[in-house]
């Protein structure tokens, strides 16, 4: 019984897979200077659904902030400097989130890791993710940084084949995924969110996904 009770408060890193780790409630010490890092950054370039190249709308709204960006549209993903509906630059990316995700990352194992971009992604109650691989960026040895904010997520992680079986890694409120090496690949979505009201973040979640895009 107190066995299974700490271990809900286990917060030691988690090795998921060989360059893996789960790391939870990584976030959670500076959660307020994120959140209000943030703030001016969705003020200035505001969520909204993308369309996949096949013309679809993303279920998920996202944004984004640093040198480059990621975005879809009916050309194909890819990363940009500028917002292409605005034309503007993207958002600065808040040192805060930077040193976070180095932070991360060198728990990790993957030491010197600077991000310039992060995609924000924005989930309501029942949004989901299908599986995909993150392949947009120029050099896959760099790791990606993951920040999991607000109503909890079921992450389906797969293999290198969209067919290989998946596993659910549960990914709370300031838990942060690092992943990187030989699974930087790996096909991995979102379950649809359970509806919920998080006490800090409301009726969502927000994932941060930081990279070295460029
Ligand atoms: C999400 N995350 O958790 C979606 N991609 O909302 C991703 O697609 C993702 O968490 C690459 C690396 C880590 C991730
Ligand atoms: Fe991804």
């Amino acid at each position: 019984m107190i066995q299974s009770d700490l271990d809900l408060f286990d917060a030691h890193p988690q090795q998921l897979a060989a360059h893996t780790t789960l790391l939870p409630g990584f976030a959670l010490a500076e959660l307020e200077p994120l959140l209000d890092a943030l703030r001016p950054v969705l003020r200035a370039a505001p969520f909204r659904h993308m369309q996949t190249p096949g013309g679809l709308r993303m279920a998920v709204a996202l944004s984004n902030c640093g040198a480059l960006g990621w975005v879809s549209d009916a050309s194909g993903y890819r990363y940009s400097a500028t917002d292409p509906v605005s034309g503007k630059p993207w958002p600065a990316l808040p040192r805060v989130l930077v040193e976070l995700a180095s932070r991360a990352a060198a728990q990790a194992g993957f030491d010197g890791f600077v991000a310039d971009a992060c995609l924000i992604n924005h989930y309501l109650p029942g949004t989901r993710l299908s599986l995909h691989q993150d392949r947009d960026e120029q050099d896959y040895a760099h790791p990606i940084v993951s920040i999991s904010l607000g109503l909890p997520a079921v992450f389906l992680f797969g293999g290198l084949q969209r067919s290989d079986r998946t596993r659910r890694i549960p990914l709370n409120h300031g838990d942060v995924l690092v992943w990187g090496g030989e699974d930087r690949l790996r096909f991995h979505g979102v379950l649809p969110i359970k509806p919920g009201v998080h006490p800090r973040m409301g009726e969502r979640r927000i994932n941060l996904t930081l990279r070295k895009a460029g």
